[in-house]
């Protein structure tokens, strides 16, 4: 004989349902690293990485060989390739965790580590790539301890079980267990554990983990992998995407941007742009198949593609976009160059009809914004649709590929992104998404000023230092910023030669910094000659307001 018997199988039992645990903590592995990739870095999937580096690193022979003897789905077979290497290799794991543990998770920790590797090493991750695969080597190894733990112990109780039936029959020596894996078996006896309910309820505690880690695991893995292909498709067909160039280009005048280390930048990059919505995961929308439709209290319902939107011609627009939650002093407000189109040209493809005064825009997830309709057929105002941003089309997060920008107005009742209906409509009649939870239905921008430098709570040293920053008041314009330090008079800061009314400036003061701590002040003046709001305001229910103050530190 072989093998030992016990009496509910043999060895070679507990060594199958080993491999099965091994695959599954496998399997979770890498399903959660596929689920924390599509959060944290769309480059991260451990698999897809290693097998990028199987493709950099296999000789030129053996890759042509690889497509004679595949063809086109050269990669596909290298996928499988790989997923059977894994299947085989985390079996090997689940094995070794069962009868030499620790070795299998540090077989596991090994083969993370090398993926994790596979990953931060390819060009243009992002620094957080490492993330997906340490948080999977993480979650199967814990999978692959536990499993492990759980078999053990329907071992244990099946061979305690199988020696007290020897005892009973007098047969002997069936029961035998290698001295090697005798310790854990008596360690992991659970008190009362010789008999069979014993055996069976550890058996079935086996089953169902294995069975709970193996199914969500396929279910988040698959599930995970599909929703990347998706954003990465879309992501691909926005890259490719060439928007026509602006028929009409905002000049920026000389003196627009002032030179000074810690100011904010004139246009604030797409990457390092605010993002404000309530979409748990970007929508991903293909600008093929992406409508637009007008309709509510219109003469005609007007559905419109994104080509029709193109062949209107688009040009450029300079807009400061302002959050409502944006707190005095906050970061919640940044400055781009749109491309776009009107939006009282888009309306007037439906015709509005009298009595309307509002339009209801609507995301793809069903986010809603109420616009005054009286700021989206205002000649004098660029409310615009926006297709492209600082030169390029839309980011997926801020709206890709249509969104709305209204100059003036707080995003929130004004800037609706991933944009698929304008409905026509009263204040009366219609509420948008933030209405009912706590915000004003209209809310034009309470216009104010920010310090960029020196930074709140910094130290700096003493001598010439400047405090520099932004103001904005959209579709006013800024006349006059001023500082003040601690009970000094008010100074007035040099401004840069604005672009429009509808973008924030830049602002300096030199300061001549003596040792000790100083309050520094700022305030702005619009160009109706009114002074930004000096009392404190929260940003519920239509935005903050106040003077903002900073703590400076001289040394
Ligand atoms: N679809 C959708 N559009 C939206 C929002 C949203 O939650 N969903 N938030 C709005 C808010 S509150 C602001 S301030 C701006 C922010 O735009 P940004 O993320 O491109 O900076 O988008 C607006 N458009
Ligand atoms: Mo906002």
């Amino acid at each position: 004989m072989s093998q030992r018997n016990t009496p509910s199988g043999t060895r070679g039992h507990f060594i199958f349902w080993a491999a099965i645990a091994g695959v599954i903590s496998g399997a979770v592995f890498l399903a959660t690293a596929e689920l924390f990739a599509l959060i944290f870095a769309r480059a991260a999937s451990p698999i897809l990485a290693v097998g990028g580096f199987v493709i950099d690193i296999v000789p030129q022979p053996f890759k042509e060989f690889a497509i004679a003897t595949f063809g086109e789905y050269d990669k596909i077979a290298l996928l499988i390739g790989l997923g059977l290497a894994v299947v085989i290799a985390s079996a090997i794991a689940g094995v070794l965790q069962l009868v030499r543990p620790p070795l299998g998770v540090i077989a596991l920790v090994i083969a993370g580590a090398l993926s994790t590797a596979a990953i931060v090493t390819r060009a243009g991750v992002t620094p957080l790539a490492f993330l997906p695969p340490v948080i999977g080597t993480v979650a199967g190894s814990v999978i692959i301890v536990v499993l492990a733990r759980r078999l053990r112990a329907w071992r244990a109780s099946s061979r305690a079980a199988g020696a007290a039936a020897v005892t009973e029959t007098g047969a002997a020596g069936a029961a035998g267990a290698a001295p090697t894996d005798a310790a854990p078996a008596v360690k992991d006896v659970a008190p009362g554990a010789s008999d069979k309910p014993a055996k069976s309820m550890d058996r079935r505690q086996f089953f169902i983990l294995a069975g709970i880690a193996g199914a969500s695991a396929v279910i988040v893995g698959v599930a995970s992998r599909a929703a990347t292909m998706v954003v990465s498709s879309v992501e691909t067909i926005r890259d490719a995407l060439k928007l026509p160039s602006p028929r009409t280009k905002v000049t920026v005048p000389q003196g627009a941007e002032l030179d000074v280390p810690g100011l904010s930048k004139l246009f604030t990059p797409n990457k390092d742009f605010y993002r404000v919505d309530t979409a748990l995961t970007v929508p991903t929308i293909d600008p093929e198949t992406w409508r637009l439709v007008i309709d509510g209290m219109v003469d005609e319902r007007v559905e419109m593609s994104f080509q029709d939107i193109l062949d209107m011609g688009l040009d450029e627009y300079a807009i400061t976009l302002t959050c409502v939650s944006n707190e005095v002093g906050g970061e919640l407000v940044g400055n781009a160059m749109w491309l776009g189109v009107p939006l009282r040209d888009v309306l007037k493809k439906a015709g509005v009809k009298s009595g309307a005064d509002m339009v209801l825009s609507r995301s793809i997830d069903g986010y809603t914004a109420s616009t005054p309709l009286s700021a989206l057929t205002d000649d004098n105002l660029d409310a615009i649709l926006a297709v492209g941003m600082n030169g390029e089309p839309l980011p997926l997060e801020h709206g890709f590929p249509v969104r709305m920008v209204v100059p003036g107005l707080y995003g929130y009742v004004s800037a609706t992104k991933w944009l698929t209906e304008l409905k026509v409509t009263t204040f009366a009649d219609d509420e948008a998404y933030w209405t009912p939870r706590g915000y004003s239905a209209e809310a034009p921008i309470k216009f104010s000023s920010r310090i960029d430098t020196p930074k709140l709570g910094s130290a700096v040293a003493s001598g010439k230092i400047p405090i520099a920053g932004v103001a904005w008041a959209q579709s006013v314009g800024i006349e006059k910023v001023e500082v003040k330090i601690d009970e000094g008079d008010w100074m007035p800061a040099t401004l840069s030669a604005p672009i429009n009314e509808d973008t924030w400036v830049q602002w300096f003061v030199d300061w001549d910094a003596t040792p000790g701590t100083h309050y520094v002040a700022v305030r702005a003046t619009n160009k109706n000659g009114d002074l930004q709001i000096e009392e404190r305001a929260p940003i519920a229910p239509n935005g903050s307001s106040g003077w903002q103050r900073s703590l400076v530190r001289v040394t």
